[in-house]
């Protein structure tokens, strides 16, 4: 039970997704199944994500799972078919690779609030986020080999910038199963605490972290992104620089001049070394 007046910004069936204090919330909702994701739950997530981006009103987002099991086990080993996940419409999918880019595309914060185990895809879920938060009980690692899959994107190259090539390889080449305290020494979690303290301790990141700078948190979040990313990031970075180009008063002489249909003066604008 929350301590905290999360209200409903709209109904699922997989996920609950909530607001408060400049904070949305999304949980995966399938405690039964530890919180495994099937597509329809991926479809959702990325709905949940896109409203997140384009909010005015949301800051900061954090990821959980429901109740104090789990925080996801990865994909539903029960609708994994030829080719991928089947959802209801008899298709089969791996979006999850799609929610993997638009949480580490969003320009806010993502906060994985890591409440239980964190398996497999569910793994690679708070492995992608900016900022990894676990509660004591949490457990982590990856099981495809073991069950007949493998995340070689972000889920290895990503993980391996976050804990190193060897650790990397030894969290996929053993799957085995890591403590919180495990985590928190591998640079994989950003701190640990008792479960039942886990979501104030998420909210007062969240807190700190919506006293800073949105803009600038965005531009060091697709600095740090594009490192990694190749041409994708470069042309994210260069996205966030347009953005700022388009903020000035010199961008806006050549729209205007433009729509009056006279020569622009772009002389008038400092110039800086
Ligand atoms: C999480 C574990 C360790 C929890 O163990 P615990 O607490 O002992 O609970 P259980 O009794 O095992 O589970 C309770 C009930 O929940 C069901 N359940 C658990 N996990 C899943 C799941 N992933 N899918 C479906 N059902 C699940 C159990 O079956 C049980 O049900 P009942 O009560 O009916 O017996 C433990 O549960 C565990 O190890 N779970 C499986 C973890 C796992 O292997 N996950 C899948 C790993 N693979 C992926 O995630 C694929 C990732 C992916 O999508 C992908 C991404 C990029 C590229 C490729 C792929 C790809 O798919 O190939």
């Amino acid at each position: 039970m929350s301590k905290f007046p999360w209200e409903t910004i709209k109904e699922y069936s997989d996920i609950k997704f909530e607001y408060f204090e400049g904070i949305g919330k999304i949980t995966i909702n399938r405690p039964r199944y530890r919180n495994a994701f099937r597509p329809e739950t991926v479809m959702q997530m990325i709905e949940a994500v896109d409203y997140c981006r384009y909010s005015n009103k949301i800051n900061v987002v954090v990821l959980t799972g429901e109740g104090d099991k789990a925080f996801c086990s990865g994909g539903d080993q029960n609708v994994k078919g030829i080719g991928g996940y089947v959802g209801e419409d008899g298709v089969p999918r791996l979006n999850v690779l799609d929610l993997q880019k638009k949480i580490r595309s969003l320009p806010k914060p993502v906060i994985a609030m890591v409440n239980g185990y964190a398996i497999g895809g569910g793994h690679v879920l708070h492995v992608v986020c900016d900022l990894s938060i676990a509660s004591e009980n949490a457990i982590f690692g990856q099981t495809g080999p073991r069950v007949g899959s493998f995340d070689a994107g972000f889920g290895a190259s990503y993980l391996a910038r976050i804990v190193g090539q060897k650790k990397a390889r030894e969290i996929w080449f053993l799957c085995r199963q890591y403590n919180a305290q495990q985590a928190l020494e591998m640079g994989l979690v950003n701190a640990v605490v008792p479960l039942e303290k886990l979501e104030e301790e998420v909210v007062q990141w969240c807190r700190e972290i919506q006293q800073l700078s949105p803009l600038a948190l965005r531009m060091i979040k697709v600095g740090l992104n594009a490192e990694l990313d190749g041409q994708a990031g470069i042309q994210e970075l260069a996205g966030n620089a347009t953005l700022l180009y388009y903020l000035t008063e010199e961008a806006q002489e050549g729209k205007n001049a433009f729509l009056e249909k006279r020569k622009p003066n772009f002389q008038k604008y400092p110039k800086f070394p």
